[in-house]
């Protein structure tokens, strides 16, 4: 038999990188893209790509798998079920959160995530931490240390009585993130405003899911927000908003931005699909659409969709929390249970591309590359995962899908994978979808049938963000950090 240099050529599809489209083979060895060009021999396996978009898989950098919220809940997915529903969606890499909670202490955390995730991932993973608990072994060890391993981003709440640090907190840990190389992303809602409202709604009897939106009002979020890039701009340290719903928001990240500001943004589906008007649905249903922030009107969404086109959002993931329509998640005490009771959250990890790719790509609101850059590339940049994932080139894990662009598919929740048992984006219908979804060189999806077993997915320790990688010659914005004696660092725009 005659020898091929490749396990797989990927043949004839419509290439699109970030930057770049063009039709060529793809030649993978070992798992790696090895060679991208007009012609290639064929491999141990020949994939047809013909009429098909072959784009890098996508990078889902803010989902809650196998995790109990501030709240207590345990999400509805476990690393199986969230891995195996991503894939689905044309995902191939996750990172989902080891979330502290007071009294626990970090490693612990992290190794408890990092092993139940290791036993069920079915592609790869890395982790955010989320810190609750900032306290001196935590700054002065712990953190350093799980930065050090690759877990190179760190999630902080400026809301929720469980996880919300002050002001000062806030500092300490952008200034620690600072000085390790690592990112922080910041939960910016203002916890009072938001237990104001809801008090005075609840003593009112407004207690039903469409006031969740009420209380967190856009201004809880747009304050929240100034005031993370106030901190972030005081010691010259970028910070990513994460979770961003509306227009205010966006237009204030924009400003910051053009202000020379390291400021990063990242938004979600379900600010570009849902309004407020969906959580304001009969009965309990609304609560099928609640989250944090909410979703919110329709400028809102436009803006999104704006930030998305020209950058201000560099990020497009899930924030997939998912929770079951029952007294697990959604309903501690069914038809009783008030706005204030019900688990924070939406799934989305297997429709986060589909939703964009349709809506986007096909609707003509995004290029092929921008839909590439919001769903991979700029994650991959964002999270230290850019020397391995997030493209299609020579050397870069062979981590890819096939898009049939005329596919199409009307969503309903028995065709997902999820453990959720409904969608919020029920009956709508989409066109294009991704029909083989590849990781490292193993054919995760295809046939819409699950290709691998459980626990084949990896942990990938991730380097420093690009984002916080000095590009030589920059000077600091502000000289705060040098009086102070903090190693501040430059950016690069993403
Ligand atoms: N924040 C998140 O990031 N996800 C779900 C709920 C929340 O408050
Ligand atoms: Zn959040
Ligand atoms: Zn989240």
């Amino acid at each position: 038999m005659a020898t091929t240099p490749f396990d797989i050529t990927v043949r004839g599809g419509r290439i699109a990188t970030d930057r770049e489209e063009l039709r060529a083979d793809i030649g993978i060895r070992g798992g790696v893209i090895c060679a991208i060009e007009d012609k290639l021999p064929a491999g141990l396996q020949d994939i047809d790509a013909a009429g098909r978009w072959v784009l890098p898989g996508g990078i889902d950098s803010h989902v809650h798998i196998e995790q109990l919220s501030g709240m207590g809940k345990m999400s509805a997915d476990d690393f199986y079920s969230g891995t195996v529903s991503a894939a689905f969606g044309g995902t191939t890499t996750i990172i989902p959160f080891a979330a502290q909670h007071r009294g626990k202490r970090i490693p612990e955390v992290v190794a408890d995530y990092a092993q139940r995730a290791r036993e069920k991932a079915v592609i790869d993973y890395g982790f955010h931490l989320i810190l609750a608990n900032p306290d001196e072994e935590a700054l002065g060890h712990e953190l350093p240390q799980a930065i050090r391993d690759g877990i190179t981003s760190v999630k902080v709440y400026m809301t929720y009585d469980p996880l919300k640090l002050d002001d000062y907190q806030l500092l300490d840990v952008l200034a620690l993130a600072g000085r390790e190389g690592a990112l922080v992303m910041v939960h910016a809602e203002n916890h009072d405003m938001i237990r104001w409202i809801a008090q005075r709604l609840l003593a009112r009897g407004h207690t039903a899911p469409k006031f969740h939106a009420v209380a967190h009002d856009a201004l809880a979020e747009s304050e929240a927000g100034h005031r993370a890039i106030a901190l972030s701009r005081l010691i010259d340290v970028p910070v990513l908003l994460v979770h961003v719903a509306g227009a205010e928001t966006v237009e204030l990240v924009r400003s910051a931005q053009r202000l020379g500001s390291k400021v990063y943004a990242e938004s979600c589906p379900q600010y570009l699909f849902l309004t407020a008007d969906d959580i304001d649905a009969p009965g309990m249903e609304g609560a099928k659409f609640c989250c944090s922030p909410p979703p919110r009107d329709p400028r809102s969404q436009e803006a999104v969709w704006a930030g998305l086109k020209d950058g201000t959002l560099g990020l497009y993931s899930s924030d997939h929390a998912p929770y079951r329509f029952d007294a697990s998640g959604k309903l501690p005490r069914g038809d009783a249970t008030t706005f204030k009771e019900m688990a924070n959250g939406v799934p989305g990890i297997e429709l986060r591309m589909p939703l964009l790719f349709s809506e986007g790509v096909m609707g003509g609101r995004l290029t092929i590359n921008e839909f590439v850059a919001v769903t991979a590339t700029n994650h991959a940049r964002m999270y230290g995962l850019a020397h391995c994932k997030g493209n299609l080139a020579v050397g870069l894990d062979a981590d890819l899908a096939l898009w049939n662009p005329e596919r199409e598919v009307t969503v309903g929740t028995a065709m997902l994978h999820d453990a959720v048992g409904y969608t919020p984006y029920e009956g709508k219908r989409l066109r294009g979808w991704p029909e083989l979804v590849m990781s490292r060189g193993r054919v995760v999806v295809r046939d819409n049938a699950l290709q691998v077993a459980r626990g084949s997915g990896r942990y990938i320790p991730r380097r420093s963000p690009d984002a916080v990688l000095p590009p030589a010659g920059t000077a600091p914005a502000s000289r705060l950090p040098a009086m102070l004696g903090l190693q501040g660092k430059a950016w690069p725009t993403l």
